[in-house]
């Protein structure tokens, strides 16, 4: 957890883009049932954890830059000593306004009343319209309340904008401390993945894998998985979102694990994959070599100014060629890329943001057009290929291999920095880690 300056200062420099006029609402997201009257562990939505370190349920940040008074609101759930032995203690009001900044703080069942004199007479809103639809109705009924004062002197917002261009903007660029944060993230996950790889040997389970790198994730400080692990043995590597994780190894399998760490609410992101066996086969090699190689080049084209849309597709260009040289598509490399047969082996993107949430905040494009990479932006490069166990006029010895490669990249001033590099990812390094 950072030092309350840090937020503050994350507050005072997203209030200062807003601008004196605005006025932003940051809520967290409802408390969601798993079953019967048993909940999910709650997770604080990143905006608002970015904004206040706050991370209990049920709480309304309310940013009013320039007003007089009350500029930093919050709305949390009160002291209360007989629900704080059910279900854990609470900073209250008194906690919201010493320790997490607010200039005043109210109960959580009072936005709804002073949400319109909250946002009375200021010109834009920022509000993320379509995530809560209570918040929505809350904001939009406020706004219809406002609308019939106005020739009291009391008018709604003119615009309500979406966060993403001025809150996530600063998300996108990463500060030290974030960095840092995310350097322990990624130095966990890399043992993790070490750990499974030593650990999965043919007869493992799945969930036995996945285990063992959640344990490793929670041991060395970790809040834990910050997305759902992948454990996918044999065909289940060509399921890119399998996370069912119930079958045993078998011998000859490659294991695909997806994996990473939460670590002070930052997220690592890396993908492995490796032979249960502790050898390729000749052919999971060929796969294995080619997306290897793949993914090394796209590191390399990370710097200030390209674009994750050019990563892409150089990825593109390289693995339809090798998919050629695979017989696993006929035809010419041009053709093969623009009618996009290539998809069938490699459905995805190569990258993402990565910060708070494994796929972050931040817009990818500007009014269409891929945006250039900055420096403190931290992107995933994860090509893969995937061919699935019933392809059709494919070569039988490829059939079932699926094979991701994923590390975590720092864009900085003169390149990059690989903060995954610790992660083994040479077929070498990683068969002896399967025979150990
Ligand atoms: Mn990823």
């Amino acid at each position: 957890m950072f030092a309350p300056e840090v937020f503050a200062a994350r507050r005072a420099e997203y209030m200062r883009r807003l601008g004196p006029d605005a006025v932003a609402i940051v809520r967290s997201l409802p408390e969601r049932l798993r079953n019967g009257d048993a909940y999910h562990r709650f997770r604080q939505i990143s905006d608002l954890y970015y904004l206040t370190g706050f991370a209990e349920p049920d709480a309304t940040l309310v940013l009013r830059p320039g007003a007089e008074t009350e500029q930093v609101v919050m709305f949390v759930r009160p002291r209360d000593p007989e629900m704080e032995t059910w279900d854990g203690r609470r900073a209250g009001l008194e906690g919201a306004t010493a320790r997490y900044g607010a200039d005043v703080a109210y109960p959580a069942s009072e936005l709804g009343d002073k949400l319109a004199g909250l946002i009375t007479n200021r010109d834009e809103l920022h509000h993320a319209l379509g995530l809560d639809d209570e918040l929505d109705h809350l904001v939009t009924s406020a706004i219809a309340r406002l609308r019939r004062t106005e020739r009291r002197g009391k008018r709604p917002p003119r615009a309500v904008i979406d966060p993403r261009f001025t809150l996530h903007e600063l998300r996108l660029r990463k500060s030290p401390e974030e960095l840092t944060a995310m350097r322990k993230a990624c130095a966990i996950t890399a043992d993790a993945h070490v750990a499974a790889m030593k650990l999965g040997r043919p007869g493992t389970f799945e969930y036995e894998v996945e285990a063992l790198i959640d344990y490793t994730f929670r041991a060395r400080g970790g809040n834990g998985p910050g997305y759902a692990t992948i454990v996918g043995a044999g065909e289940n590597a060509t399921i890119l979102h399998y996370i069912e994780n119930t079958c045993a190894i078998a011998p000859g399998d490659l294991v695909l694990v997806d994996a990473g760490c939460e670590y002070g609410y930052y997220t690592a992101d890396i993908t492995r994959t490796w032979p249960a066996s502790g050898a390729f086969t000749p052919a999971q090699r060929r796969v294995y070599d080619l997306v290897l190689a793949v993914q090394q080049a796209a590191i390399e084209m990370v710097a200030p100014g390209t674009t994750l849309d050019a990563i892409h597709q150089a990825c593109v260009r390289r693995l339809t060629e090798g998919m050629v040289e695979l017989g696993l598509l006929t035809g010419a490399v041009d053709d093969l890329v623009r009618d996009q047969s290539f998809k069938k082996f490699y459905m995805h993107g190569t990258s993402h943001w990565l910060g708070l949430d494994v796929h972050d905040a931040g817009a990818y494009t500007d009014r269409g057009t891929p945006r250039p990479l900055e420096p403190g932006m931290v992107v995933t490069i994860e090509p893969g290929l995937y061919i699935a166990a019933d392809a059709p006029d494919v070569p039988v010895e490829l059939r079932g291999i699926g094979v991701r490669i994923e590390d975590d990249i720092l864009v900085t001033a003169s390149g990059y920095e690989n903060l995954t590099a610790a992660c083994p990812k040479e077929p070498d390094a990683i068969e002896a880690l399967c025979r150990a």
